[in-house]
């Protein structure tokens, strides 16, 4: 795939309409000086799991040209961050993207200007040599030997991490009941918690622990890290090096998830963010395309918390989209996805927060909404796209993708019907 040459003359033809909205829009909108900067520093991860279609319990549509084995989804994030210059970094699941060579695999990513994000545990399905079943769960399991099996699995995934270059551990557990009675809920707490020390201790001083939460599914009746207040008294028994992780779509309808994320700043234990959107459930669609409102509400609370406590909004919290469907082109899914994330963010820089604090401490309500609504009325897309342009990226990554006929290409190359995920 040759972006490089395309793309100059991609954005060669592009440019003048894109210095007439971007001249437009800083005539228009008090743009911070550092936004652009901040926007160049911004990086989202791209999970290994996104790559190809995703699947139903229903069925699977194979788009084709899907990567069949990991050095073939380090290309495919390789192609995202050619064109977007924004995707530079992947995020693992093992054992589905286990390696016998971590020095090349980390080298060939390197060449792709890509780092390793945080791994992904996987003890949610059995694998095909795996001793025991995780059928009623894994951390929370009443046999010790089962815990043991799923202790060591994610002690094995750090180590592997660790190999990669790779700084954090998400551990997202499947683990609850389906029916009431099946489940003693403090028990499994506590033997949950018991588990999750064991995987602690085996953290290098310098990594991260996520504990992801889930409202349901699979499990039907009960999760046993179902909700942020779950997930936050765990990591709190952990210690420092543990955080709450916030997916998008694991939240019962309506939550108020910027509140969430507001308080779990606050407190010192947001870890990171999982991309998504959803209408219903955890439908994991393309970020912002159902609730964009809500996305920039969530980075409206980030870019306030982070600021209060002086964090670095690129480096200090892990920023990862967790997505996939049965009906895009994933690629372009992605693109859309990174493209609708830097655009609340950027919207979130542009709130007025002297304004906000004054508007809230005279309790004038109908200013607090003009003033959030300014912002995300906003048309930003020229200020992405100049981040884009300042970082050698494409003027419109997604036109671009279609312009090279990049799937077919893949397709060529890699066949029409192959799998990228285990499941
Ligand atoms: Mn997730």
């Amino acid at each position: 795939m040759f972006v490089g040459e395309k793309l100059h003359d991609h954005n060669a033809l592009r440019l003048s309409a894109h210095e007439r909205r971007y001249t437009f829009i800083n005539s228009e909108v008090a743009i911070p000086s550092d936004l652009i900067s901040k926007l160049k520093d911004f990086q989202i991860a791209i999970p290994s799991w996104a790559l190809g279609t995703g699947g139903t319990r229903f069925g699977r549509f194979s788009g084709g040209g899907e990567p069949r084995n990991l050095e073939e989804k380090i290309a495919d994030v390789g192609l995202l961050h050619a064109l977007n210059q924004t995707s530079g970094a992947i995020s693992l699941h093992i054992p589905w993207d286990s390696t016998t060579n971590p020095a090349a695999i980390k080298a060939l990513a390197a060449q792709h200007g890509l780092a390793f994000d945080a791994v992904n545990s996987n003890t949610f399905q059995d694998q095909a040599n795996q001793a025991l079943s995780y059928k009623f769960g894994s951390l929370q399991h009443v046999d010790a030997a089962v815990r043991k099996q799923a202790v060591q699995h994610n002690i094995e995934v750090i180590q592997q991490g660790i190999e990669l270059g790779s700084k954090s551990l998400t551990v997202w557990l499947s683990d609850g009941s389906c029916f009431p009675g099946q489940l003693n809920f403090r028990k499994a707490y506590e033997r949950t918690v018991e588990s999750l020390k064991e995987i602690y201790a085996a953290l290098p001083g310098d990594w991260k622990l996520f504990l992801e939460y889930k409202a349901y599914e699979p499990n039907f009746y009960s999760t046993t890290v179902g909700d942020w207040g779950q997930s936050y008294s765990m990591v709190n028994k952990l210690g420092e090096k543990a955080y709450t992780l916030v997916d998008l779509g694991h939240h019962l309808p309506n939550a108020n998830i910027e509140q969430i994320v507001s308080l779990l700043l606050m407190e010192g234990k947001l870890g990171g963010f999982h991309f998504n959107d959803s209408k219903y459930g955890d439908d994991d669609l393309t970020a912002g395309s159902i609730k964009p409102y809500q996305l920039f509400l969530i980075f409206n609370e980030l870019v306030d918390g982070m600021d209060a406590k002086g964090m670095n909004h690129a480096k200090d919290l892990g920023w990862m989209i967790d997505a996939s469907h049965n009906v895009k082109d994933p690629l372009e899914d992605l693109l859309q996805s990174v493209e609708a994330i830097q655009m609340a963010y950027t919207q979130a820089l542009l709130v007025d927060r002297a304004a906000l604090e004054v508007a809230r401490n005279a309790n004038d309500v109908v200013a607090c909404q003009e003033i959030l609504q300014t912002a995300f009325r906003t048309d930003v897309r020229s200020l992405v796209a100049q981040a884009r342009l300042e970082l050698g990226g494409a003027l419109d990554p997604l036109a671009l993708f279609r312009d090279l006929g990049i799937r077919n290409q893949l397709i060529q190359e890699r066949g029409a019907k192959t799998q990228a995920t285990g499941l």
